[in-house]
């Protein structure tokens, strides 16, 4: 009998502590949503919300890892709602303070999700977009055994990435998608610790979910742990008519349980009698406990069981990801426990003085880390002083610069599109052999070849912890692809799953930070499926990893592949995206200065560049490179310094206009050859037409906005790049703003300084055909530039093509 274990005098101490601090955790949680709600006057009159059943379903479970199993080197991904049970933990072990709970969900305060970039505390990975935070620690792991397979992070020994997760999130098909890929490449220090509670945000999921679950995780190489029964319910089942009391309850329908845990001892007993009328012996159980005792009993699952889970914790498996199964009650050790409705419940004042009173804490006492606790103080301090997961400090870690000087001085000539040169700046990256082709890692949901990482795939090899050589290359099969697989391989190779590449680029991105190794990531995909990535790229963003993607290729320049992947609104998602800054070059020497230029961005942190009115420069961030497959004659010209920066800035005059020049052609992206065309055509008759090159406009629109807001704050000179450029124009011509993109990705330059805007652009899509053929169609052509001059100018134009 499980329950019979002796337990060490010195560890009868440990969980009578660890009992005292889930108390506390549950206590301080509670009270930090409570305060924030009740006694924080914020104005508006709106209440502030907390999930505290959601919170509690995670206390114990929580406590045994913080204040026992983890250690330094582990990572955790706490779920959304868990965040105040995360900050009490904190506080608890001196990590937050008081300030910072009394603001929850406030501004500059704890946030309402644990978050990485906007929490003051330690937080591993950000959550709240359900799914992401739980596949993150998956491709994390994966990213450790990458950094120790190269023999670096010496000093941080490789630890456990762990997701805390909700049962719900579980319903989110990234994590199926992810757990494919984690089998792929042979996943093992990773921990899913699943609350199973049986309730999602709206209701009770259905019962027995729990089986298949296990059957999915087993299949995919997991070891399943399921955490059921707590040991008073064990102690139980060994008496005389205990199993019958066992298998009442693995017969219980989720809905009926849950009930009866919120209704409360009287109510279990009810049913329990009715039940099991015929079997005396499972009565006499029942009535040895009065209702408290037989709610307890009943209610004692193992995620709310320090012993159970410390137990199946510290049994655990090394050699292969561990998935618990955690039977949880939602909102346990609260008045609103079980019921179904309680996901977004709040407890009333009369409610929390209740559970105050429970906990043996005095009024004003309410915040003492240690007020009501049973245990001497002095005990409890001493034991905290004592956690493991405390020892090294701050986790927080940073990987040293890496030096660009090996980047590759290129010339191009010819016919060349981005795509082609962003293979090119890689493979003489890799052909260069320094420590910046030492610290780039490539990878691709199954488009490598295609999007031209091909070149550099073969230099630098794919990676994989086994070593396997290219069966084709040993059998002498010519392929221009020599993918021999090894650990020291730089590219990571991924199933066709979008979701996971931004995960990956994600986990990469953080290495610095989370193994103190610093990687420079790059990813690539075609530019129409980031939509099918969006919300991981964007939860990248979030917790500001670094990386730098290509999606290529883009627009209707990939005609004849299909009208169903042309991209459009992919230039507006680049603009609006925190954290990425964008890049639409026409021509490969523009992408060589920005390749440059992004492998430094990708690094910065806060305050180290000059440049105040531009926050995101001081700072850094991801960035993506939209690219393309058509070949375009490239310039021959020498990149000055001041091109340089406007490149980088985003724009540049290719061809300036006249002071008295009443129209000007912008163009962004593989539209060139059609803006320059159509500029040389209206040169005939209208005087000094000017050729504005973007290439991102994003930043120019980025510099725009930080410009406005320095001269806000009273700094009359702040002027943005695009101001300057479009200084050089009179107030009455015209711009001519034309992409392969959406329109407005550039139709807002007309309000930099008030010039009449025609915008051309796609706005529909589906269309095969050459690209020719499509830039007609859609009106992208020389022709459909010259009419839309026409239009904006009032006369017509003396030539067109034919
Ligand atoms: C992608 C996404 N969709 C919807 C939500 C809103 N939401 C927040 S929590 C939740 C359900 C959570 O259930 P579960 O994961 O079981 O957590 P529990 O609160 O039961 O512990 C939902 C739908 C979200 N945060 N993210
Ligand atoms: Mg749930």
């Amino acid at each position: 009998m499980e329950g019979a274990r002796m337990i060490p005098a010195d560890e009868a101490t440990n969980l009578a502590i660890l009992r005292e601090l889930e108390r506390k955790v549950l206590w301080i949680s509670s009270y930090m949503i409570h305060y924030a709600n009740h006694e924080v006057d914020r104005g508006d009159g709106l209440k502030v919300g907390g999930h505290q059943a959601s919170s509690a379903s995670l206390v114990t479970l929580m406590t045994a890892l913080y204040f026992r199993v983890l250690r330094p080197q582990d990572r955790v991904a706490v779920k959304p709602h868990a965040s105040p049970v995360f900050h009490a933990i904190q506080y608890l072990l001196g990590h937050q303070s008081l300030d910072q709970l009394q603001n929850f969900r406030g501004f500059g305060g704890t946030q309402s999700y644990p978050s990485r970039t906007k929490d003051k505390d330690d937080v591993d990975f950000s959550t709240g977009s359900v799914g992401l935070g739980v596949a993150v620690t998956g491709f994390a792991s994966l990213v450790q055994d990458y950094v120790h397979a190269k023999g670096w992070s010496k000093e941080w020994p490789k630890g456990r990435m762990i997701s805390l997760m909700g049962d719900a999130e579980l319903d989110e098909g990234n994590i199926h998608e992810a757990l494919l890929e984690y089998w792929k490449h042979g996943l093992k220090n990773c921990w899913w610790v699943i609350d199973y509670n049986r309730q999602s945000l709206d209701s009770v999921v259905s019962d027995r979910l729990f089986m298949k679950l296990a059957g999915l995780f087993e299949n995919l190489g997991w070891k399943v742990v399921l955490i059921k029964y707590g040991k008073l319910l064990q102690r139980a089942f060994a008496e005389p008519g205990g199993q019958r009391l066992k298998e009442w309850i693995d017969d219980c329908p989720n809905m009926l349980y849950s009930a009866l845990v919120f209704q409360g001892g009287a109510a279990w007993r009810r049913q329990l009698e009715q039940d099991l009328a015929i079997h005396p012996d499972t009565l006499a159980i029942l009535r040895r406990h009065d209702d408290e005792a037989l709610a307890q009993l009943m209610t004692n699952l193992g995620g709310h069981d320090l012993e159970a889970i410390i137990e199946a914790f510290e049994g655990a498996p090394s050699d292969q990801p561990v998935c618990f199964i955690a039977y949880t009650i939602k909102g346990f050790g609260l008045p609103f426990q079980g019921h179904k409705d309680n996901h977004a419940g709040l407890m009333t004042k009369a409610q929390i003085d209740a559970l105050r009173v429970r906990e043996g804490i005095n009024q004003g006492e309410e915040w003492d880390r240690l007020a009501g606790v049973r245990v001497a103080a002095s005990k409890i301090e001493d034991y905290l002083a004592r956690v493991p997961f405390r020892q090294k400090g701050a986790r927080r870690l940073q990987g040293p610069r890496i030096a660009l000087d090996t980047f590759p001085k290129l010339e191009w000539k010819g016919q060349l599109a981005t795509q082609s040169g962003f293979g090119r700046v890689l493979d003489e990256i890799a052909r260069a052999n320094g420590p910046l082709a030492e610290r780039i890692v490539t990878t691709s949901p199954d488009v490598t070849v295609s999007t031209n990482l091909g070149a550099w795939v073969n230099r630098r090899g794919l990676f994989s912890l086994a070593s396997q050589e290219d069966l084709f290359r040993e059998r002498g099969l010519m392929s221009p692809q020599r993918w021999a697989l090894s650990p020291k391989g730089q590219h990571i190779e991924l199933g066709i799953a979008e979701m996971n590449l931004f995960l990956m680029l994600a986990a990469l991105g953080l290495s610095h930070s989370l193994f103190g190794e610093r990687l420079l990531p790059v990813g690539t995909l075609y530019d129409p499926f980031i939509c099918r990535g969006l919300d991981a790229l964007n939860y990248a963003c979030y917790q500001d990893a670094r990386f730098i993607v290509a999606g290529t290729p883009s627009g209707l320049t990939l005609a004849p592949e299909g009208g169903a992947h042309q991209s459009i609104s992919t230039p507006l998602i680049g603009m609006a995206q925190d954290g990425l800054a964008s890049f639409e070059p026409a021509y490969a020497d523009e992408l060589a200065v920005i390749m440059e230029w992004a492998f430094d961005y990708i690094q910065r942190q806060a305050a180290e560049h000059g440049d105040h009115r531009w926050q995101r420069d001081e700072q850094g961030g991801s960035v993506y490179l939209r690219l393309s497959t058509r070949p375009l004659e490239q310039p021959t010209r020498t990149i000055t310094p001041e091109l340089r920066q406007g490149i980088i800035d985003g724009g540049y005059w290719l061809r300036r206009p006249d002071p008295a020049a009443e129209l000007a052609i912008v163009y962004c992206g593989a539209v060139a050859p059609e803006a320059i065309a159509a500029a040389g055509l209206l040169s005939e008759d209208r005087r000094g037409v000017g050729v504005l090159a973007v290439t991102s406009a994003d930043r120019l629109s980025a510099g725009w906005h930080a410009a406005q807001r320095a001269k806000d704050e009273g700094d009359r000179a702040a002027r943005a790049r695009v101001e300057d450029l479009l200084g050089g124009l009179s107030r009455d011509a015209a711009l001519l703003t034309v992409m392969d993109g959406y329109p407005e990705a550039l139709s807002w330059l007309g309000g930099v300084r008030g010039h009449r805007v025609r915008a051309l652009g796609v706005e529909h899509f589906g269309q095969s055909g050459s690209i020719g053929e499509l830039y007609g169609h859609y009106g992208l052509d020389v022709n459909a530039i010259l009419a839309a001059a026409e239009g904006i100018s009032g006369r017509p134009v003396r030539y067109r093509v034919q």
